[in-house]
């Protein structure tokens, strides 16, 4: 009886331990996990995580009161690069991942959405090898409703020097990347990284203030059955979008999600399989999102996690952009879902060679 007892306790204390074990695997624990190496470039990528976690847990505090405090949700007045109004959060959110990296002598220049070139922060200079590129808050349409927003980030190593102040060392293709990774705000706050060794995902517990291990090694479904896309602009696209599209409504096992915020469709077709598409229309060519703070990371993410991101008639890893601010279409995620859409678009264009 009392060696059953015993074992009881062993075993319960064997549960504890391995709750502990996984409450433990903290994003900092686990970076460094994943760099197997206490190296000086091992000691600032983890710094540079850490610091990236900690703008993330600033903006999700705010966004937890933005309907309490003053001064947090609504339009600042202007309008960005992008020619789209600004919110009051995305400055906020801007200035926050400025804020973090002063004085840690890691990035010297960001470039995110809301500047138009990008921004140096001095002190960093003499020894920051590193660049951030981010989208402070992508979907911030959602924002006054009270739903998920996020922010995207991409580590790049700094490389040549930006003397005329047009940030042409950054216009490199998507394999430049050395990091890249996602927030997303919803009902918890998410963290999803890559360091070019699998895609892991972590959720912040408020009461430690820390982001702990929720998935490791992520693998997108190789076909899934949601397609996310804003119909709206049907008529605004190319035939072989609307014959696509078509497809799908004729075929079973298909179901669409769109919530207007790329960081939540994403998440949701890393974890279930599917597609993602923000084509060209005919007011944009080139669709909406940004090559390098938004479609470039995400990109980098899937295949990682065995998908594929492709602008239609390339992958979206090899696009090298012309300007920072440069527009791409986007098809992201299961690799078979990505194939079907760009063999519509293929079959269009070998349509019209042979008209
Ligand atoms: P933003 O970075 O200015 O918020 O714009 C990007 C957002 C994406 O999150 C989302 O996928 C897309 O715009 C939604 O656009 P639309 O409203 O045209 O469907
Ligand atoms: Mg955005």
């Amino acid at each position: 009886m009392a060696n059953a007892q015993n074992e009881q306790s062993l075993e319960d204390r064997l549960a504890e331990a391995q709750a502990l074990d996984r409450d433990c695997t903290t994003l900092s624990r686990h970076v460094l996990q994943q760099l197997q190496s206490f190296s000086p470039d091992a000691q600032d990528i983890s710094a540079l995580m850490n610091r990236i976690a900690l703008a993330g847990k600033f903006i999700a505090r705010r966004l937890t009161r933005a309907g309490l405090v003053e001064d947090a949700l609504g339009f600042t007045g202007s309008v960005n690069v992008q020619g789209e109004s600004v919110k009051k959060m995305d400055i906020f959110a801007n200035d926050v991942f400025i804020s973090v990296f002063k004085q840690s002598g890691l990035v010297c220049r960001l470039a995110s959405e809301e500047m138009e070139k990008p921004y140096y922060i001095p002190e960093n200079c003499p020894i920051g090898r590193y660049t951030l590129v981010y989208d402070p808050i992508d979907g911030s349409s959602n924002l006054d409703t009270n739903l998920n927003v996020g922010s995207i980030f991409s580590i790049r190593q700094q490389e040549g020097t930006d003397e005329d102040g047009t940030a042409l060392d950054l216009l490199q293709h998507g394999r430049k990347q050395i990091a890249a990774g996602y927030i997303l705000y919803g009902p918890s706050t998410m963290l999803v990284y890559s360091l070019g060794t699998g895609v892991h995902a972590f959720t912040l517990d408020p009461s430690l203030g820390e982001f702990i291990l929720a998935n490791e090694n992520i693998t997108v479904p190789e076909k899934g059955p949601i397609y996310s896309v804003n119909e709206g602009n049907f008529w605004q696209w190319d035939d072989s979008l609307r014959d696509y599209i078509r497809y799908v409504h004729r075929h079973e096992g298909y179901t669409a999600r769109y919530g207007g915020a790329l960081v939540g469709d994403f998440h949701r077709i890393l974890f279930t399989g599917g597609v993602f598409l923000y084509p060209g229309t005919i007011k944009k060519p080139e669709g909406k999102l940004r090559l390098l703070y938004e479609s470039a990371p995400l990109a980098y993410l899937i295949e990682q996690a065995g998908g594929r991101a492709s602008t239609g008639t390339q992958d979206i890893m090899d696009v090298v952009p012309e300007e920072l601010h440069q527009r791409t279409p986007l098809i992201i995620g299961s690799k078979e879902d990505v194939a079907l859409v760009e063999s519509f678009i293929k079959e269009q264009s070998r349509q019209v060679t042979n008209t």
